[in-house]
């Protein structure tokens, strides 16, 4: 089996930043401040976070925080709670979530909570358990999840649970992986894994593996290795990571690279992107690959950088 192509991903991220009008780019502005979490959390599990301009970074994420408190994906952009996420998730990584005005950021984020506990991702009102997962973990990073009802909260969250066991995007949407990690990641961070089946739910997860090894995101889909994160991060909260066949996903992510430019694309043979890198770095992690950072599965971050936010 080929090995992670550890140093030609370091590469291909660090250069990411320099070629600012390539068409990948232009795609994609809007939501850079995504794409800088993803690529300086895939760095920094391979160790490498020291090859970036810290100071540089830091400033420019706080030049994307709107009058609101919340973050756009860019400068100047509106803002939203998933890049207020990308913003707090970035800032942890440096150890520098201080500089922020944190009851100004959790409060733009406890605004957003509706009445039945559920979550708009903007002031324009779209509902989503991903938005619920986001407000939850950025608030619990800066220690003020008292800012929001929880109980509530996690009410909604269960009101999206289905008879299969997994979780959609509304309550009676139907169950998708990215939307699990989303409801079990805030349940994990909740300290509400109780209301989660997890023979039910993990039979559903396990069922994800096809026979390349790779996962996929829905029965009947094809295998992307993103679901290596949003798949393996559920098994893990709940337990039931021995389910899946655990080398053949290994060697499935290490097909998907490209190993003479680095960087991981979503199939074998596809073209590589800073997500799917992500993802399967992050995905290799949750398998304990030789010579990686462990992540948390819930937080999306390192442990140790978790460690730092909650022993202090
Ligand atoms: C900090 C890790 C982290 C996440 C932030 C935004 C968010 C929280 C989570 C998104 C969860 C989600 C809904 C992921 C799914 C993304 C995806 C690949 C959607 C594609 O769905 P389909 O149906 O593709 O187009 P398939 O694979 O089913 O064909
Ligand atoms: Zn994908």
């Amino acid at each position: 089996m080929g090995q992670l192509a550890a140093e030609k991903h370091t590469k291909y991220i660090l250069q990411i930043e320099k070629k600012k009008d390539d068409i990948e780019s232009a795609l994609t502005e809007h939501l850079r401040i995504n794409g800088a979490y993803w690529g300086l959390t895939t760095l920094d599990i391979l160790g490498n976070l020291k090859a970036v301009e810290q100071e540089a970074v830091i400033s420019w994420v706080m030049s994307c925080q709107h009058e609101s408190g919340g973050f756009g994906g860019n400068i100047g952009h509106d803002p939203h709670l998933l890049y207020t996420l990308s913003a707090i998730q970035i800032l942890s990584l440096f150890n520098k979530t201080q500089i922020l005005n944190i009851p100004k950021v959790s409060t733009y984020i406890s605004t957003l909570q509706n009445k039945d506990g559920s979550f708009s991702g903007d002031k324009w009102g779209e509902i989503d358990t991903r938005f619920s997962y986001l407000a939850i973990c950025s608030l619990s990073l800066l220690n003020s999840l008292d800012k929001i009802n929880v109980e509530k909260a996690v009410e909604y969250i269960i009101s999206c649970k289905n008879l299969d066991g997994g979780f959609g995007c509304t309550p009676g949407a139907e169950s998708h992986s990215g939307q699990i990690f989303c409801c079990v990641g805030a349940l994990a961070i909740t300290g509400c894994l109780h209301y989660v089946d997890k023979d039910l739910l993990g039979w559903w997860l396990c069922e994800r593996q096809v026979k390349s090894g790779g996962l996929n995101g829905r029965p009947e889909k094809l295998p992307d290795v993103c679901y290596s994160w949003w798949v393996l991060s559920s098994l893990i909260m709940i337990d039931r990571v021995d389910w899946i066949d655990k080398e053949k996903l290994v060697k499935f992510i290490l097909e998907c690279q490209d190993i003479e430019n680095g960087g991981i694309s979503d199939r074998p043979d596809d073209a590589v992107d800073v997500f799917h890198t992500y993802f399967g770095v992050a995905g290799l992690s949750l398998l304990e690959y030789p010579g990686l950072k462990a992540i948390d599965p819930a937080y999306a971050l390192p442990v140790d950088v978790i460690n730092r936010l909650f022993l202090k």
